[in-house]
């Protein structure tokens, strides 16, 4: 498609916005008929790695040794034991080896962390399904809705939230924290203010926010508006 230059990403020195036609696609190591897009790695500044494998039937890619969060977005996955449909979760700690495959085409987020566990205990394995988990409604609102996909411990040095916001909800606040943020749309849109620009977003994009990054969304159309969003958590700044 001819789009003369034109695109809504966006690369500036506190965050990144990349719309589906800025991807770049790469294989990784231990990938077999699979295919990446790295959305935010270490190389920009990030203290986590964040990617999409696009998994062709029959694919399969063994992650490195670093912990690993899978979400799966499309399709199904077979990671050791387990079997992961759309919306299903996975944690794999350290040093965990685990083949993931897909017998039909699939796509998943992987989310990788450097560990810095301190004296904060081993964190275990998980899995789940983010329809099953609980929402809460974020600063009494109930028009938006936050599921916690992470357990409430101490050994996990990140979490990973949905966040579900109904047409009109938006964040009360502008946010600047220290924590950072690799987020992807997954259904529906809104407008995200990062730094001192805003953005026309939608499902499919992916928003990368550095520490202090301001930020606030608010939704829109006639649909609710969902990202998943990760954020280093549960360690003090100087740890
Ligand atoms: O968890 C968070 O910091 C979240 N409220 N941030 C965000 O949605 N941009
Ligand atoms: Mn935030």
């Amino acid at each position: 498609m001819q789009n003369l230059g034109f695109t809504r990403s966006s690369n500036k020195q506190d965050h990144i916005l990349q719309t589906p036609d800025t991807f770049v696609r790469a294989p990784l190591p231990g990938m077999l008929d699979a295919t990446a897009i790295i959305h935010i790695a270490p190389a920009r500044g990030a203290g986590f790695t964040q990617y999409t494998v696009e998994f062709e039937a029959g694919g399969s890619f063994i992650p490195g040794p670093t912990q690993t969060f899978i979400y799966v977005l499309e399709g199904q996955l077979t990671a050791g034991e387990q079997t992961l449909g759309p919306n299903h979760y996975a944690y794999l700690p350290e040093g965990t080896e685990v083949e993931v495959s897909a017998q039909d085409s699939a796509r998943a987020v992987f989310i990788e962390k450097p560990c810095n566990d301190l004296d904060s205990g081993d964190p275990e394995p998980f899995s789940g399904s983010e329809q099953a988990v609980t929402s809460t409604p974020l600063a009494g609102d109930d028009a938006l809705q936050v599921r916690t996909l992470f357990p409430d411990d101490p050994a996990y040095d990140f979490a990973v939230n949905t966040m579900e916001y109904q047409p009109g909800a938006r964040l009360s606040m502008v946010e600047i924290h220290v924590m950072e943020h690799g987020l992807l749309m997954l259904e529906g849109e809104g407008i995200y203010r990062l730094g001192d620009h805003w953005y026309p977003v939608k499902a499919g994009d992916f928003i990368w926010m550095a520490p202090y990054c301001p930020q606030w969304f608010g939704a829109f159309g006639k649909t609710p508006a969902k990202y998943l969003i990760y954020k280093d958590w549960n360690r003090h700044p100087l740890a």
